[in-house]
């Protein structure tokens, strides 16, 4: 899917890659040692990508370099310093940017290839769909760190797959597979690892058959009816940053870090 594409607007920029054809583009999330979670850099140049991206895109994929992770979470590192009013910030900017995602007016493609923990998995809920090689995982860890998910991913969560699923992978903090996210609605499709790229493309060409107009009006019917409340992100974002100073979060991330 890369061939033939001009890399374009990633100069200096360390942790996002941007190429596109001038009708698909691809995002990968470029930070393989240390899974691709997203630091506050990471997330910044995602934003400077997302406000720069060609209008006339017809679907944009994103997806995590190596062949491990997708983006296996906030930066944990970072997180384990955070103060109540920091956790508010960096919630806050997680949350415009992957509303950003959500409402580009063309279709998004999270292409996962690994962990999609916390942070990556609310990453690939953000987008319009999901397709995952088969050796994926997939979870919402945060009570394990002693936080919650903080960018918009308990609402989109629901949305996918309802209050009861919801509440199970959040409360138990455990990963699933591919296939269980596939049998939840999670997913909309698994690929065995080394197919994930041709098979993106075999979609990715159906989509592009239709009227590209009427595809994102499509999207623009469909998000309105999810349309996640803005009381609902304010809620959230007053929780998360809450238990930075009520939880033991900080122990929990310092234990991570130092296993
Ligand atoms: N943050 C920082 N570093 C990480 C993260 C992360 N989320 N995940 C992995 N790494 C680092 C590891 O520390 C390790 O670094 P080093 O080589 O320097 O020791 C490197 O990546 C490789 O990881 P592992 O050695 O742990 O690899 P394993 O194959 O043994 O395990 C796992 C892979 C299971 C994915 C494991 O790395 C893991 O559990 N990672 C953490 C997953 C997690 O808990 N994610 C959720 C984080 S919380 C979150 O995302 C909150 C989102 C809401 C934010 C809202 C903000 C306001």
């Amino acid at each position: 899917m890369t061939q033939g594409r001009c890399f374009m607007m990633t100069k200096d920029l360390k942790y996002i890659n941007f190429s596109s054809n001038g009708i698909i583009g691809n995002i990968v999330i470029n930070r393989p040692e240390a899974l691709n979670s997203l630091n506050l850099e990471a997330l910044e140049e995602l934003e400077h990508i997302l406000s720069l991206l060609p209008e006339d895109l017809r679907v944009l994929e994103i997806t995590g370099a190596g062949d491990k992770a997708f983006v296996a979470g906030a930066d944990i590192a970072l997180m384990k310093d955070f103060n109540a009013k920091e956790a508010l910030q960096f919630g806050q900017k997680g949350k415009f940017i992957f509303d950003k995602i959500e409402h580009l007016p063309f279709p998004v493609i999270a292409v996962v290839n690994g962990y999609a923990l916390g942070g990556g998995c609310e990453l690939a809920l953000a987008c319009d769909l999901i397709i995952a090689s088969r050796e994926s995982r997939f979870g919402l860890p945060e009570v394990s760190l002693g936080i919650i998910p903080g960018f918009g991913g308990i609402a989109r969560l629901i949305r996918r797959v309802g209050f009861g699923k919801a509440k199970e992978l959040i409360f138990s903090a455990k990963m699933i597979t591919a296939e269980e996210a596939v049998k939840i609605g999670l997913v909309n499709q698994v690929i065995e690892a080394k197919d994930l790229q041709n098979k993106t493309n075999e979609f990715i060409r159906e989509i592009c058959k239709n009227s590209c107009e009427a595809v994102k009006l499509a999207k623009r019917a469909l998000n309105a009816i999810g349309r996640i409340d803005p009381a609902f992100y304010e809620l959230e974002n007053d929780l998360f940053s809450m238990a930075f100073s009520i939880s033991d979060a900080k122990n929990r991330m310092e234990k991570f870090l130092q296993k």
